[in-house]
């Protein structure tokens, strides 16, 4: 008998995460774009739940496709994941995270404008933040507000020429992935710090764009372009400010085990 093929073993799923992220709208195109994927399904539901299947799979040593990204921790976690090669380039080449500004916040609140635009770190700062959280079970807002004090050297850099208020409110909108979560509590203790009084709201990314576009809110450090949200970036385009990247060396592709034979998604069978 023939062994099973992967896209039997897994019955032709990719394991995906919430639907209405970046990821899963340019993976619904990744399935489209590849004709060897006809048949194949991208199963949505939660990152704590694709995360659950992965390390199930990885302990039993079977074959599983994920929707990944970086920074995360499970690259620190489980060494030997790979993304796999994307030749036609549908999930982008190198992906940021940039800051998006309402319209008007630049003259109306200058020193928290300036924050914004200020702020950037690292890959490695990121992933750190991500990392402890996982390993020792921390509450991501409290390690990224301490992270703040713990790496002087780069939040001062954040706040330079930034002069202090007195309580004027600032309202940021974020994804609720952990990613996104940590650089908007980098940013609101950073704020508060100088005497803003930050609110964080948690949403979709659908309507994080929304919420910019409209003045809802004020800003947002939490958009990964140009491909995984460029959908939403384009339905709004003119009615925000683009402050730039706050992260470079983003990444996004389908992940796979190490011990899976295959290096490129034209390998996976139809
Ligand atoms: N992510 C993590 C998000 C952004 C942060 C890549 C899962 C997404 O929209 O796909």
């Amino acid at each position: 008998e023939e062994p099973m093929s992967y896209g039997e073993q897994m019955d032709y799923q990719i394991t995906g995460i919430e639907p209405g992220a970046g990821v899963t709208v340019t993976t619904e195109e990744v399935l489209s774009e590849y004709s060897n994927l006809t048949g194949w399904e991208l199963e949505q539901s939660s990152t704590a739940a694709m995360m659950a299947e992965l390390r199930e799979a990885i302990d039993q040593e079977e074959p599983i496709v994920v929707t990944g990204w970086n920074p995360h921790w499970m690259f620190a976690e489980y060494p030997d994941l790979k993304y796999l090669e994307d030749p036609k380039g549908v999930y982008g080449e190198a992906e940021e995270i940039r800051t998006l500004a309402r319209i008007g916040l630049k003259e109306e609140k200058p020193g928290a404008y300036k924050i914004l635009d200020q702020f950037e770190w690292e890959v490695e700062d990121m992933e750190g933040i991500m990392l402890e959280a996982e390993q020792t079970g921390g509450d991501i807002e409290e390690l990224s507000r301490q992270w703040v004090h713990d790496n002087q050297d780069k939040s001062e850099a954040w706040t330079k020429g930034v002069e202090e208020v007195d309580g004027i409110e600032v309202e940021l909108v974020t994804t609720q992935w952990d990613s996104e979560l940590t650089s908007t509590y980098a940013v609101a203790e950073v704020m508060e710090g100088k005497g803003y009084d930050v609110t964080v709201t948690p949403a979709d990314v659908s309507v994080m764009y929304q919420a910019v576009a409209t003045g809802d809110a004020d800003a947002t450090v939490a958009v990964w372009m140009p491909t995984t949200t460029k959908e939403f970036y384009d339905e709004h385009e003119g009615d925000f400010e683009d402050l730039g990247a706050n992260l470079e060396g983003a990444r996004i592709g389908m992940v796979v085990p190490g011990y899976m034979d295959i290096e490129s998604i034209e390998d996976l069978e139809p």
